[in-house]
């Protein structure tokens, strides 16, 4: 289809070129007239869809949703969580993913990264003014690890996932959260959640800002997970 269109663009253009000029509106005039019309319409037609076929599925998805954190309280809420260097140190990437499928929320995004210290302390800015800020940038963007940053997805999934890590201070978290299982130093917490969809908004726009890192899908499970009935 594509080739056709671009065929039938170029010919029209080349014969309205082809057309010599011969006084004010002779027959041949109109028709060239009419040619370079068809031939201007086919070309910007061929330029749309050339443009909309650089674009993948995903941005034109992502151009109709509106904010990477979804819409607040519905099934396409989104929230920011990232497990740090000492959770990816310690083997705990499997089990934290693990948590996030059971409970029935979508992976939509992921990746394997160290920050820039820029981006560390873009993600951390509410804090800079801590004594431990300058530690905890440096633990987060030395590269002795990774961080694996990840976008979830489902109904109230940024008060949720704050209720499944668990207390910033893991002494002070509940036994069967994250933090509460699997950690008993603030200063090495393991994993990092949104606080509110203005922190998750911030975040996911910062960690996964560039056109095509999210991915919208459709869980072939969702009406097993979700019903109102
Ligand atoms: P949370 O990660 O639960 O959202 P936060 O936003 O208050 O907590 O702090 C961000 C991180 O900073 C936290 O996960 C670990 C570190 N942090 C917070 N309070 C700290 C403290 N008193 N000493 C050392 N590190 C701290
Ligand atoms: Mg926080």
């Amino acid at each position: 289809m594509f080739a056709r269109a671009t065929s039938f663009a170029l010919r029209g253009l080349r014969s309205s070129l082809k057309t010599p000029v011969r006084g004010l509106a002779t027959r041949s005039s109109i028709q060239a007239s009419h040619k370079f019309s068809t031939a201007f319409l086919g070309a910007a037609a061929v330029g749309t869809c050339a443009y909309l076929y650089t674009l993948s599925p995903n941005q034109l998805i992502q151009n109709e949703a509106a904010p990477l954190s979804g819409i607040k309280g519905t099934n396409s809420e989104r929230t920011f969580i990232a497990v740090k260097p000492d959770g990816v140190q310690r083997g705990l990437v499997g089990e934290i993913i693990s948590r996030f499928e059971k409970r029935g929320y979508k992976l939509v995004a992921m990746k394997v990264i160290v920050p820039s210290k820029a981006l560390a302390k873009e993600h951390y800015a509410d804090l800079s003014t801590k004594p431990f800020f300058g530690g905890l940038v440096e633990y987060m963007t030395n590269g002795q690890a990774p961080v694996v940053a990840m976008v979830w997805e489902g109904l109230d999934v940024i008060k949720q996932g704050r209720a499944m890590i668990g207390a910033t201070n893991p002494l002070d978290a509940n036994a069967g959260s994250i933090r509460g299982d699997h950690c008993i130093s603030v200063g090495r917490n393991i994993i990092h959640g949104s606080d509110s969809y203005e922190s998750a908004t911030k975040e996911i726009s910062l960690w996964f800002g560039k056109p095509g890192e999210i991915v919208n899908w459709t869980s072939a499970l969702g009406g097993w997970i979700f019903a109102n009935n």
